[in-house]
């Protein structure tokens, strides 16, 4: 092991915080402050601190199980284990074609497994059937965003923008307690004059720094947005030189939005017109203005078209491509970025190429050394390869994801990984997921292993191994290695992880997320680099003339510059710095020009009845991370957040005649789940919240409804109809 502090970064969520891991008296690594990371400057919250518990052997996986006659899973060696996968994944193959076999993938793995991930789904298997966990992430917002602006990086500035900019509207993100560290930002902002506008059905603790919170009903962000550009058309607030230089498709975005009157809006909403003439003021008033979503109005049937009329907002007011404004999406996993980006997408390759696309087929099979023609076209999304599983497919490879909890529809989804022929799962830990699988593969993580994320800034971070697995664990490169050469494929998946992303460089080289100037070696010397960076002679990215990097120390330029700031960390002398910034002189599309989405109001997939009256959202709190496989192995954190509840308002528990803690079954079409009550002012009476973290009876997944966005294809989290009961005993 090594002996001093390694520099690296947390886990958990795409914030990435810089963290030091330094050798503890137990031969283990504790966690200390790594101050000189510009993005948290050392701070952590409780996920980060005690993330070195999930490396103790005491709570993982050490050695690979495989399903014995008895039903039972018993250790095995890992010859005999990966020897069962491959079978398991050849016999699908064979029997009924090579799109029996799918692969479900993870935004938490790194730059590299995500790209070994989706090579091996292509050219191993040969399947079209690989989506992963990002598609109930950030989907929507990557497909609004690619609409307008031609091109998804998640925030198209760096965070140290944030506060200098004059107002922000946070839609359906509560990063105080999803991103505690970044909270600073937005406190910063405040304390420089500019404002904060959060809307989000419950006074959240990210709320309560708000200067002016609107609680709109789940499932009406589009109409709430929608209203807010009427105001602005109403009251003379566009920018029409900006909408003629720099937008298209502006008479129709335009038309639509004049159908949504305040008062239509007021009643769809439930947000007052005072108030929707207050947020428009506030954020039209000052020279510059942000708008940043996050799943709240991303995760619905219509969150393109609602991530797109916050768009809207943005492009008609001139605040996009502009320094210090803005539309940009909170990404949520460690590696939500880069696990986009490089090819364990359905209909995506390396660099976030189209599958679809004959000249991205053809570059990206001439660096894997395979026929152009022999790649799979798109496949399936998320949610419909979990609903295929055990009719079309019929045996699956998953790795970093636990959908036993996270799916949609959780229920359906646990009985249609039961019905596989065969299941693999690689994990750190027996998931829930893992727990119904064939075999199971103990493999190493974060701190075990070198590898790259990228985060929400779209700056991309190396994670350095600081110290070595338990023995009995192999790192998901070897095993991805191991099961391509027992199906015949002896070269094209090497195990060091640095190989794998000098051809993830190759790959996407030219491509939207270029990131073939980046090295591990850059990585190493400063706070990471950010896409697109194309190599010294390599083809120009979509935002050439953007070439600043920004300051590791926080120190900044003029905010009114026309140019974006370029503080340098004094080491990237060789080649593209990288773009912290993009768009300020042209959008990624083919004009140049970003495009308005044409976009009216439409309902939920699920609204109230008399039968199911209440609306439930869900989503998190602090202390857990997704679906707790990691986080609920930590004491620490489990005391802070023990188990599942019912967030729901004193009228609506009057109503029901339930007490603080009593147990509240809530039941939708899909299921039943029973959790505790906690009463508070802080949601509105129509609407009841549970966060999703947990299996079992109180499991929010239960409940949910798949229906997906047509676009995006991403699942109903945030909104259905449920009735609630208290459970007497
Ligand atoms: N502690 C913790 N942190 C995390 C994670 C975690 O599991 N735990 N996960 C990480 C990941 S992968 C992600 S994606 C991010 C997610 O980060 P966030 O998007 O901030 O988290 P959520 O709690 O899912 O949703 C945010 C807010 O949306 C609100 N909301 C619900 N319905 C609606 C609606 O219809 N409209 C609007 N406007 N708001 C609504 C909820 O009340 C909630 O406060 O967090 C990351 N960080
Ligand atoms: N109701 C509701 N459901 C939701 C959401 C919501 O807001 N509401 N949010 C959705 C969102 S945004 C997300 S991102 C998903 C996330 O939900 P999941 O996809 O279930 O995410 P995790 O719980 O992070 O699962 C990651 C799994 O991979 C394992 N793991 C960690 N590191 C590695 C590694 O390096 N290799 C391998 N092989 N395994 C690893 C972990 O132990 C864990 O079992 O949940 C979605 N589900
Ligand atoms: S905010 Fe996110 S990246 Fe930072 S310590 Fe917490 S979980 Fe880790
Ligand atoms: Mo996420």
């Amino acid at each position: 092991m090594e002996t001093s502090a390694t520099p690296t970064h947390c886990p958990y969520c795409a914030l990435q915080c810089g963290m030091n891991l330094t050798p503890a008296p137990d031969g283990g690594v504790e966690v200390t402050e790594r101050a000189d990371f510009p993005v948290n400057r050392g701070a952590l919250c409780g996920k980060g601190r005690t993330a070195p518990a999930v490396l103790s052997s005491r709570v993982r996986l050490t050695s690979p199980l495989v399903r014995s006659r008895d039903g039972a899973l018993r250790p095995a060696g890992w010859g005999e284990a990966l020897d069962r996968i491959a079978e398991g994944l050849a016999r699908a193959r064979v029997a009924h074609g090579p799109d029996a076999c799918g692969v479900f993938g993870g935004g938490g793995l790194t730059n590299e497994k995500a790209y070994a991930l989706g090579k091996f789904a292509r050219i191993v298997l040969g399947t079209s059937q690989i989506d992963y966990n990002g598609r109930f992430c950030m989907s929507s917002a990557a497909a609004a965003g690619n609409a307008a602006f031609g091109l998804d990086r998640g925030l198209p500035f760096p965070l140290e923008d944030v506060p200098r900019t004059g107002c922000v509207i946070l839609v359906g993100a509560n990063p105080a307690e999803t991103m505690p560290p970044s909270l600073r930002y937005f406190t910063e902002l405040r304390e420089n004059g500019g404002t904060l506008i959060v809307v989000d059905p419950r006074r959240t603790k990210t709320a309560e720094q708000a200067d002016l919170h609107l609680a709109p009903r789940p499932g009406t962000d589009l109409a709430l947005a929608l209203g807010l550009l009427h105001l602005v058309v109403a009251e003379g607030r566009t920018d029409e030189d900006y909408i003629r230089r720099r937008t298209t498709g502006w008479e129709e975005a335009r038309a639509a939005a004049m159908a949504h009157w305040p008062e239509y809006v007021e009643r769809i909403t439930g947000v007052s017109v005072p108030q929707l003439r207050q947020a428009v003021r506030m954020f039209c008033e000052p020279e510059s203005a942000m708008v940043l979503t996050a799943r709240g109005p991303e995760q619905q049937s219509k969150g393109t078209d609602t991530v797109g009329a916050w768009i809207n907002l943005c492009l008609a007011t001139g605040r996009a491509g502009r320094p210090l404004s803005g539309y940009g999406c909170l990404t949520g996993q460690g590696n939500g970025q880069g696990g986009r980006e490089h090819g364990q997408k359905a209909d995506q390759l390396p660099g976030y190429r189209k599958l679809t696309d004959p000249e991205a087929r053809r570059h990206v099979a001439e660096v894997w050394d395979v026929d152009p023609d022999s790649l799979p076209g798109p496949g399936r999304s998320a949610y419909e390869l979990l609903d295929a599983l055990g009719t079309d497919v019929r045996a699956l490879l998953l790795m970093g994801s636990n959908p036993v909890v996270s799916a949609p529809r959780a229920a359906h989804v646990e009985e249609r990984l039961r019905s596989l022929d065969f299941l693999a799962v690689s994990d750190v830990v027996l998931s829930e997921t893992a727990a119904l699988a064939d075999v199971v593969l103990p493999v190493a993580q974060w701190a075990e292993e070198t590898g790259t994320t990228t985060s929400l800034e779209g700056r991309v971070l190396l994670r350095r191994r600081a110290l070595a697995p338990p023995p009995g664990v192999r790192t998901d490169l070897e095993v991805l290695h191991e099961l391509a050469a027992r199906l015949g494929v002896e070269k094209g998946f090497p195990t060091d992880p640095e190989e794998v992303f000098d051809e993830l460089r190759r790959a996407t080289a030219g491509a939207p997320a270029d990131y073939s100037g980046i090295t591990y070696r850059r990585l190493a010397e400063q706070h990471g680099v950010f896409w697109p960076c194309p190599s010294e002679n390599g083809p120009a990215g979509p935002t050439e003339s953007d070439t600043a990097t920004v300051t590791g120390t926080g120190t900044r330029t003029d905010a009114d510059a026309d140019t974006s700031t370029s503080t340098s960390t004094g080491t990237d002398t060789d080649g593209h710095p990288g773009t912290p910034r993009l768009f300020l002189d042209r959008f990624a599309t083919g004009d140049g020009r970003a495009r308005f989405a044409p976009v009216s109001y439409r309902a939920a997939a699920e609204e109230p009845d008399e039968e199911y009256p209440v609306l439930l959202t869900t989503g998190r709190v602090v202390a857990q991370y997704q679906s707790g496989a990691q986080t609920r192995r930590v004491d620490e954190l489990n005391t802070a957040a023990p188990g599942p509840f019912v967030e729901l308002h004193p009228r609506l528990a009057a109503r029901l005649g339930a007490a603080e803690g009593d147990p509240l079954a809530v039941v939708s079409r899909r299921g039943r789940a029973v959790a505790p009550a906690r009463i508070t002012t802080a949601i509105r009476p129509d609407t009841v919240f549970m966060p999703f973290h947990w299996p079992g009876e109180g499991r929010a997944n239960t409940l949910t409804n798949p229906a997906l966005d047509p676009t995006s294809r991403m699942p109903e989290f945030k909104v259905c109809a449920v009735r609630l009961e208290v459970v007497r005993p």
